[in-house]
Order: C-alpha cells, then sequence, then structure tokens
C-alpha cells in the first residue's frame, strides 16, 4: 500500500510571532517550488497557530496544534479544545506527546478522550507513544508501545483521522537515535497491533518516527518500509534542515 510519508515539525515551547511566521514563509517559498511527494505540517505553539493558518492559507502547508482537551468547552483554564483548534485553520492535533504524559501526568486514557475529541471537532490526531530507556533495557518496548498504542486509540479511529507518531523517550532531543533495526521492528509490530482495532485498513495507517531526527539520519529512517514520515522537534525550527528532512522522504 502507498502511504504519502508525512513531515510534522514540533516546535514545542519555541517560536515568537516574528520567528514562527518567518519559518513558515520560508516552508511555504519551497512548498511552491513544485508538487512535493509528502505531506508537510507544522505545529506551532498555541499563541501562533491561528496566525501560521492564516498565513499558510493560500499553500499546501498544514497546520496542527500540540495538544488539545478532551472536552469541547467548559471550565478548564489553560486549556484549548479541538474545536477551538479547528475554528482557527488547524487540520491536525498531536496528543499524547511523551512531554506531556511526563510533565502532565497523562495516561493513555487521557490521549484517547484527547484523541476522540480531535476526530469529533474534524481533527487528525496525531497519537504519539513510545518507551523510555528503562523499559528497553528491561526488555519491555514492545510491549509497552504496544500496550500504549491500543489504549490510546479511540472507537471510530480510521487511517484518515488519525496517525500514529513512535517517538522513543530516550531519543527524544538527546541526540541519540533508534538504530534503523529497532524502528523497523517497531514500526512492523505497531501496524501489526494497530490490525487488532483497524483490520486491513492498518495498511493504509500512516507511522511516524520521532526522536532526534535530522537532516543526516532522515534518509535512512524514512526509506524503512513501515516509516511513513517523521515527527520533527529541534530541527524543525529551521527552514533548511526541516525542508531537508522532507526532501529526504521523496
Ligand atoms: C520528539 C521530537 C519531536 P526532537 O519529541 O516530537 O523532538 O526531534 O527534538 O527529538
Amino acid at each position: 500500500t502507498a502511504r504519502r510519508p508525512l513531515i510534522a515539525g514540533n516546535w514545542k515551547m519555541n517560536g515568537l510571532r516574528a520567528d514562527g511566521l518567518k519559518l513558515v514563509e520560508g516552508l511555504i517559498a519551497h512548498l511552491r517550488e513544485g508538487d512535493q511527494p509528502f505531506d508537510m505540517l507544522v505545529c506551532p505553539p498555541m499563541t501562533l497557530v491561528a496566525d501560521v493558518a492564516a498565513a499558510s492559507t493560500a499553500s499546501t502547508l498544514l497546520v496542527g496544534g500540540q495538544d488539545c482537551h478532551q472536552n469541547e468547552k467548559g471550565a478548564h483554564t489553560g486549556d484549548t479544545s479541538a474545536w477551538m483548534l479547528k475554528d482557527v485553520g488547524a487540520t491536525h492535533v498531536i496528543v499524547g506527546h511523551s512531554e506531556r504524559r511526563a510533565d502532565h501526568a497523562e495516561s493513555s486514557e487521557v490521549v484517547k478522550a484527547k484523541a476522540g475529541a480531535a476526530h469529533a471537532a474534524g481533527l487528525t490526531a496525531i497519537i504519539c507513544i513510545g518507551e523510555t530507556e528503562d523499559e528497553r533495557d528491561r526488555g519491555e518496548a514492545l510491549a509497552v508501545v504496544s500496550g500504549q498504542l491500543l489504549d490510546s486509540l479511540p472507537d471510530g479511529a480510521t487511517p484518515d483521522n488519525t496517525v500514529i507518531a513512535y517517538e522513543p523517550v530516550w531519543a527524544i532531543g538527546t541526540g541519540k537515535t533508534a538504530t534503523p533495526d529497532d524502528v523497523a521492528e517497531m514500526h512492523g509490530e505497531i501496524r501489526k497491533k494497530a490490525h487488532e482495532k483497524l483490520g486491513s485498513e492498518a495498511n493504509r495507517l500512516r507511522i511516524l518516527y520521532g526522536g532526534s531526527v535530522k537532516p543526516a539520519n532522515a534518509e535512512e529512517l524514512l526509506a524503512l518500509t513501515d516509516v511513513d514520515g517523521a515527527l520533527v522537534g529541534g530541527a524543525s525550527l529551521k527552514v533548511e534542515d526541516f525542508w531537508a528532512i522532507a526532501k529526504a522522504a521523496g
């Protein structure tokens, strides 16, 4: 099954207005060079989602949030709903990033509810899963990740409204990347497990790799059979680095 790669940038808590808009202008200029064999998405901090979406309307650049609340509205100070993201032009939202699982104690149950809210609002949910270094050292990586996958996928998930991002926690922002063999094994396992929920549709599911993806390692990771794109943090903050990663996809 041919799956169109998705190259997603997770800006995390980086970018004031001027930097963010400049970054987006640079990416849009590249996208206008011609048809590309990949989809490109940026997920700016909440303060910039509306501006970046407005700046991207006449281009193919997609815009998403980095998190959403599981409810539509209400007394949740500081939170943003999936409907609010949709309202300002987002098409995607990342849920369950390991930094949110760690910093905000988000369980897979909460992540599942957030993904369900994203779907209800008409957004594509990018559900992040991944094992810690201790879990890998104990030989539990496959079991932990499979469990997170099945526990985080909401009913109604399809390859059209859901993307999975495998991000080994020990490879995030550390400069360490999983070996291509480890990544290939894990992505194969994730697709196999996804069949339990999605049936043969799992063959269309996009599974991204994330964790210190950079121009120097993008090509070998993106060449793997079950790697359908990348979720890029640090290297998505520089136009030329992010573009080089995307070009490695096609
Ligand atoms: C993993 C990744 C993006 P980085 O968190 O989600 O970040 O590429 O900086 O490791």
